[in-house]
């Protein structure tokens, strides 16, 4: 290990791919074609380095990957200490480091952020790593390394893994030896934790039939192949699809959770009948959604909205019955959540739901205010935190009757068995099988609790989509000037309409989001304000026309 040197930072500066490409730190880090993404691991490196050294030496995670994107993108993303996402107001640093062009303009850039943060460069930096399955993941690590190895940081390499391992290894380093120890920080520290607490949680009750896990051709194939290796098969029976990690183009293609989630449909590899339990994973395992059909052979999908419907009925009601009324649930959303969810949300479970901007960064701040926070955007990522007085109360309440005792085991096993740090699919899933094994229900009754309003997303490609401003959690749009007039006068024509636009931060691309009260409105809906987004914004390729 060698030590931070802003010389060695500026002579080994790696050069941009591209002389006009613009980065930007977005809704999940950096991200686009891994071609120009060089030079963007070397400064992550160093970024990576500089924050620990901010947080006196603690263990900063970085990840690199695409997620639900096409496997000729990558991307990186920062991790801090307790699992979290990169603190917002480093994001600018981080966009600031990135298009610095030359050793000068980038040492500039680091100095700049050593004097606005006071930090210590004699302090040691400690990063771990890891990747997903992409095919450009191994030359990228090398830049990274390069960044790592100037700052003099203390690094190590974990290789493949999910988004959410990551996750919970920094925040397990982190904590190790202390009171609020997270875990073991290895891989089979992780399966061992899930494990254990999904064998309490459905002790007793009888195994449900098989669930079919679509991995995305990502690594979530791989790493629940090795967790399911810790649950014996009469207490959780699953059947992997879509696991063809190596087989180049193969990753996300017609498969995963963002493809069931847009299309609204199964993968074309999947032989789905009526009774059959199926769920997806993304590209990295940080998201799922469940999906089957009915006995018309419709199928059907359930989505965050309904995880999170499913975890906040199942948590409120164990919270009851565990006599601990004083611990508050609350569920965070994002424009995108169906308003049925919404409504049987604030109505039926009477819980309050707070609206906030895509990104787990924001769900996750705004799920710390409850005592338990359930929070998940419509596209599958979520988690439930618990706060440190709810656990509290959780761990020290003493039971006076049986099921009182019985309720307290099943909290405490939840906390253990729901990743603390971030969504995760393995996780997720773990939950929603928990809820159905407790209540022995099929998809079809966890589906019964209210009817999705039908709803369209479409992708628009524009010119510049970062002319795209939003306000009011991105459900209304103040530029182009004139387009929310627009998109209000269009929405008013259709019964229970709601539509809104926004820039995507993982995608070059404007998404549209419509429900209406039926699926042919819907679509004429998302289609006009879809061709409203392609006028203003100088539309590339066709025209959006309804299908
Ligand atoms: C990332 C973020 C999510 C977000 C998604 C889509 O997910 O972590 O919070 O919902 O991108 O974001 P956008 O609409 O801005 O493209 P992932 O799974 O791609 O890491």
């Amino acid at each position: 290990m060698s030590a931070f040197s802003l010389e060695s930072i500026k002579n080994n500066i790696v050069p941009h791919k591209y002389e006009d490409f613009v980065y930007a730190y977005g809704t999940a880090g950096f991200r686009s074609k891994a071609e120009v993404l060089d030079s963007v691991m070397y400064i992550v490196g160093i970024l990576a380095a500089l924050r620990s050294k901010k947080l006196n030496g603690a263990t900063i995670g970085v990840m690199i990957t695409a997620s639900h994107n096409p496997e000729e993108d990558n991307g990186v993303k920062l991790v801090d200490p307790r699992g979290e996402m990169l603190e917002q107001s480093w994001e600018g640093y981080a966009t600031k480091m990135a298009n610095a062009k030359d050793g000068e303009s980038l040492v500039q850039a680091v100095n700049e952020i050593i004097s606005a943060q006071k930090i210590n460069i004699e302090t040691p930096a400690s990063v771990i790593y890891g990747h997903d399955t992409r095919p450009s993941c191994p030359d990228l690590v090398k830049h990274l390394e390069s960044g790592l190895q100037v700052s003099g940081a203390q690094a190590k390499n974990y290789g493949v893994l999910t988004t959410p391992m990551l996750h919970y290894l920094v925040r397990c380093l982190n904590t190790a030896g202390t009171s609020d120890a997270y875990g073991e920080p290895s891989a089979e520290g992780y399966y061992k934790k899930l494990s254990d607490a999904y064998k309490t949680a459905v002790k007793g009750y009888a195994r449900l039939s098989p669930l079919t896990v679509d991995c995305a051709n990502g690594v979530g194939a791989i790493k629940l192949r090795e967790f399911i290796q810790h649950i014996p098969e009469e207490i959780l029976a699953t059947n992997v699809i879509n696991d063809q990690t190596t087989t180049l183009g193969a990753l996300n293609k017609n498969c995963g959770a963002d493809y069931v989630k847009t299309n609204q449909r199964a993968p074309p590899t999947a032989t789905i009948a009526p009774g059959d339990r199926f769920c997806s994973y993304d590209g990295d395992a940080d998201r799922i959604v469940y999906y089957y059909v009915d006995k018309d052979n419709v199928f059907r999908l359930l989505d965050g909205d309904k995880i999170a419907g499913l975890a906040a009925m199942f948590i409120m009601e164990l919270v009851n019955d565990a006599g601990i009324d004083s611990v508050k649930v609350g569920v965070v959303q994002t424009a995108y959540a169906n308003g049925s969810s919404t409504r049987y949300l604030e109505k039926v479970l009477k819980v309050p739901v707070s609206c906030v901007a895509t990104g787990v960064k924001h769900l996750h701040h705004e799920a710390e205010k409850y005592d338990i926070g359930v929070y998940f955007e419509a596209n599958g990522h979520g988690t439930v935190l618990f706060s440190p007085a709810a656990l509290n109360t959780i761990k020290t309440t003493e039971a006076k009757t049986p099921a009182q005792n019985r309720a307290l085991q099943q909290l405490s096993a939840l906390t253990e068995l729901i990743n603390q740090t971030v969504g995760d699919a393995i996780s997720d899933m773990l939950l929603v099988e928990t809820i159905l094994t407790n209540r022995q229900w099929s998809l079809d009754a966890w589906d019964q609790a209210y009817t999705d309003l039908p709803n369209r997303l479409v992708k628009v490609v524009v010119a510049d989509r970062t002319i795209f401003k939003t306000t009011n959690a991105e459900r209304q749009v103040v530029e182009p000037a004139g387009l929310q007039a627009e998109i209000d006068a269009i929405v008013a024509k259709y019964s229970n309409g709601r539509s809104f636009v926004r820039a995507s931060g993982t995608e070059d691309a404007v998404r549209v989001y419509a429900e209406a009260a039926s699926r042919a409105e819907t679509d004429e809906l998302a289609y006009k304000v879809a061709q409203a987004v392609y006028d203003r914004g100088s539309g590339v390729g066709s025209r959006p026309l309804l299908q």
